[in-house]
């Protein structure tokens, strides 16, 4: 492991410029893209291990059999964080490892490995944030129907119960799920994440399902938590922009909103479905059948913390009839579409932008007004960026080194739009770096490395990129370096 350089001094920043008192820093992973042990101590296949294993599904054949083999050096991990001056950690917990079938008793060896991993944290002064659901619904659930069933809704219930009672004396703040549009979308409509499957209204009953898990989830935690433990959602909020000025524009705009956002923070938020959403995808699904007496109520159960992740703004267009529509929405291609009831929507690249070795246009103000948005749409709910990072080609030089200027220049223009948000209004409590080291990126395997941590994979060596060195001097100062200091 390679330490922390301690070439930068810190330096104590201008009042103006510091981040609020309490302000929480942290880096974020998830258990299938970094645990590996994927067999062991009695987990049995996720959904993404069977996708992962399904030939053509994931670039090069890759799987996350072994990944960042964080399961067997966590005690490392943990170190490295330590070093890097993170106050949290952001994991989440394999479903499949502590209950392989997704129903019935816990695996005890499963449940060990979180306490373990909590314990470790806990002891280095960083506070775990465990999110229940990253993508990774045991296989036996998907075999009795998977999300677009609403007895899977129960069944995570029933997990959250386990979990609470497993950790819940020593895990502060809990996330019921990480970019549900993922699981509902990717999942069930483009089928680009597993389970691979492309029903547009099966899509839209596991979005659905996946809300009534979280509110169900929710009264599970808040019945078992002591009173201060504090609970969230994570959101991958799209945030949405017309090409033109067009009327055309502006409801291709508010379909890909409906769609994409208010599906989730509608019924979680405010207590009911968008009546556009509703309109828009009338043709694919009986809502009134869908939804049951008590479901709204029960999803929007109140949150103390709305997790938000930001990569990248969405821009679309209504195409003029007969033109082809173009989908570069950067959620990968497929020949279905993710926006059941919007598949006409076009999605373009921001010109004059930089981009991301994914491709995704670099826009810190696209954050800044995806944070103002949400708070001028749902005030008074704190906000937490839970994730916001970006992939490069980096590269260990010959003198073992990872020098990553454009991930320093991403973070640095993505905080300074979080300090503005903040002194513009915005209750942003935290920030959580994506990702911790380089991982296993769904369908893009290791090809993309999102880590402030470089890993090599055929080593399993950690080496803390420049990048890494620089965010644990944002953090030791609590304030942005001046421009020159970085
Ligand atoms: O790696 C993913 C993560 O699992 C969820 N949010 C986006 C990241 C980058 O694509």
């Amino acid at each position: 492991m390679t330490a922390v350089r301690p070439d930068i001094a810190p330096k104590q920043a201008p009042e103006a410029t510091r981040f609020p008192t309490g302000f929480v820093w942290g880096a974020a992973t998830a258990a299938y893209q970094v645990e590996g042990a994927a067999a062991e101590d009695g987990r049995t296949p996720s959904i993404w291990d069977t996708f992962s294993h399904t030939p053509g599904k994931v670039h090069n054949g890759d799987t996350g059999d072994i990944a960042a083999d964080h399961y067997h050096r966590f005690r490392d991990d943990v170190a490295l964080m330590k070093q890097l001056g993170l106050k949290a950690y952001r994991f989440s917990i394999s479903w499949s490892r502590v209950q392989p079938t997704g129903r019935g008793p816990a695996v005890e060896r499963g449940l060990d490995f979180y306490r373990k991993l909590v314990d470790e944290l806990l002891e280095a002064g960083i506070a775990p944030v465990a999110t229940l659901y990253h993508w990774d619904l045991p296989q036996e659930l998907e075999d009795a129907g998977g999300w677009p069933q609403r007895v899977t809704a129960e069944r995570f219930a029933d997990y959250a119960a386990i979990m609470a009672g497993a950790l819940g004396d020593r895990v502060a703040t809990w996330t019921t799920f990480n970019e549900p549009w993922c699981s509902a979308f990717l999942g069930y409509g483009s089928g680009v994440h597993a389970p691979g499957r492309t029903e547009p209204a099966s899509a839209l009953r596991a979005a659905h399902h996946l809300n009534l898990a979280h509110g169900r989830a929710i009264e599970v935690l808040r019945g078992q938590l002591p009173a201060a433990a504090q609970t969230s959602v994570t959101l991958n909020l799209h945030q949405v922009r017309p090409l033109t000025a067009s009327a055309a524009d502006a409801d291709a705009a508010r379909r890909i909103d409906a769609v994409g956002n208010r599906i989730f923070t509608g019924p979680m938020l405010k207590g009911a479905y968008p009546e556009d959403l509703l309109a828009d995808t009338a043709h694919l699904v009986d809502w009134p059948t869908l939804v049951q007496d008590g479901d709204l109520a029960a999803i929007s159960r109140p949150v103390d913390v709305l997790g938000v992740n930001y990569y990248t703004p969405t821009l679309v267009s209504t195409p003029a009839e007969g033109a082809g529509s173009t989908r570069n929405d950067g959620h990968g291609a497929s020949d279905y579409s993710p926006w059941p009831g919007s598949e006409h929507v076009a999605f373009h690249l921001a010109e004059g932008k930089e981009r991301t070795a994914m491709n995704w246009a670099i826009d810190p103000d696209g954050l800044y007004n995806l944070l103002l948005d949400v708070t001028r749409e749902h005030p008074g709910v704190p906000l937490m960026v839970t994730e916001n990072g970006a992939a490069f080609d980096d590269y260990v030089s010959p003198e073992g080194r990872v020098e990553d200027p454009e991930r320093i220049a991403y973070l640095h223009g993505h905080l300074d739009a979080v300090q503005r948000a903040v002194a513009d209004g915005a209750d942003v409590r935290g920030y959580f770096l994506w990702s911790l080291m380089d991982n296993f990126e769904w369908a893009y395997g290791y090809s993309k490395r999102f880590g402030t941590v470089y890993v090599d994979y055929a080593s399993q060596r950690r080496i803390p990129k420049a990048s890494a060195h620089w965010y644990a001097d944002v953090i030791r100062r609590h304030a942005l370096p001046s421009a020159g200091l970085s």
